[in-house]
């Protein structure tokens, strides 16, 4: 990784010190052009949330791990963004629940399919599923292809940084969703059973957290419980309020 050169003293450091982690992606072949472009605006998201974990995203966050823990077959997908940014964490979430690593892209290609899966394996993911042309889902794009082991079968998906159409065919096709996305009007996060509305950095590694504590001492009536906390109209209604008081005056 080649950091830039941005001093620690730097307002914006911490999120310069991200960009570097998308730079490195796209160097490497794992990125894709248009996620620098995602990720600004997730950038932009993210500048007026505050840039911190909010109790809307802490609520979404404990109600995402119960689901994953009490799902029977669920399957963590990984776009070029979510590996460039948080491999580590990805590969510790899914080590935890258990749930197997899917690689499923909007701007495909089989060599940053590749790319994506050496990438997390040099992470430590011991098996990374890809895609097959035998398998669709009903999305029109190319993120309909689909593993028959992994996403095919699922009852559950984790979609980070997804896109509403693959979202809304995933829910018609009976699957749970769970996303984080920093837009909290996005038809995504709008769709999704789950929204995690913050930055996947801060996120997922919470949500890794959280699995491991809950696996190690919740029982499945504390599991449907925190589920049942979770209202995801509420949760979208007070992120989007954080954002509109950022311009109150
Ligand atoms: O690797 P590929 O080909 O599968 O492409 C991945 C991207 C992300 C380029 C693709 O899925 C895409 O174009 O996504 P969208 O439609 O731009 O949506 C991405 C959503 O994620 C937007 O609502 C962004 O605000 C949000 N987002 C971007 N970066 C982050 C984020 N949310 C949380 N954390 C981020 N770091």
């Amino acid at each position: 990784m080649t950091p830039s050169d941005t001093p620690q003293s730097h307002p914006r450091y911490t999120s310069l010190r991200i960009r570097d982690r998308i730079v490195d992606g796209l160097r490497r072949g794992i990125t894709s052009e248009h996620g620098l472009l995602a990720h600004g605006r997730g950038e932009a998201f993210d500048y007026l949330v505050g840039e911190r974990t909010h109790a809307f995203a802490n609520a979404a966050i404990e109600a995402a791990a119960a689901k994953m823990l009490l799902a029977k077959t669920p399957v963590i997908s990984v776009n070029g963004n979510a590996a460039a940014l948080v491999p580590d964490d990805l590969v510790k979430l899914s080590r935890a629940v258990p749930a197997p690593l899917e690689v499923n892209l909007f701007h495909r290609s089989e060599k940053r399919e590749r790319l994506i899966r050496e990438f997390l394996v040099e992470h430590g993911a011991d098996t990374v599923l890809l895609p097959s042309k035998n398998y669709a889902n009903g999305v029109d794009s190319n993120r309909r292809f689909v593993n028959p082991m992994g996403i095919s079968v699922a009852d559950l998906v984790f979609v980070p940084l997804e896109d509403g159409d693959r979202c809304e065919a995933l829910r018609a096709a009976g699957k749970e969703v769970i996303t984080v996305d920093l837009n909290p009007a996005s038809r995504t996060a709008e769709s999704a059973t789950i929204a995690i509305v913050d930055n996947i950095v801060r996120a997922v590694p919470i949500l890794s957290r959280i699995v491991q504590d809950l696996k190690a001492t919740a029982t499945p009536e504390e599991l449907a419980d925190n589920i049942e906390r979770y209202e995801h109209t509420t949760v979208l209604a007070a992120a989007r309020r954080q954002i509109v008081d950022k311009f109150s005056v």
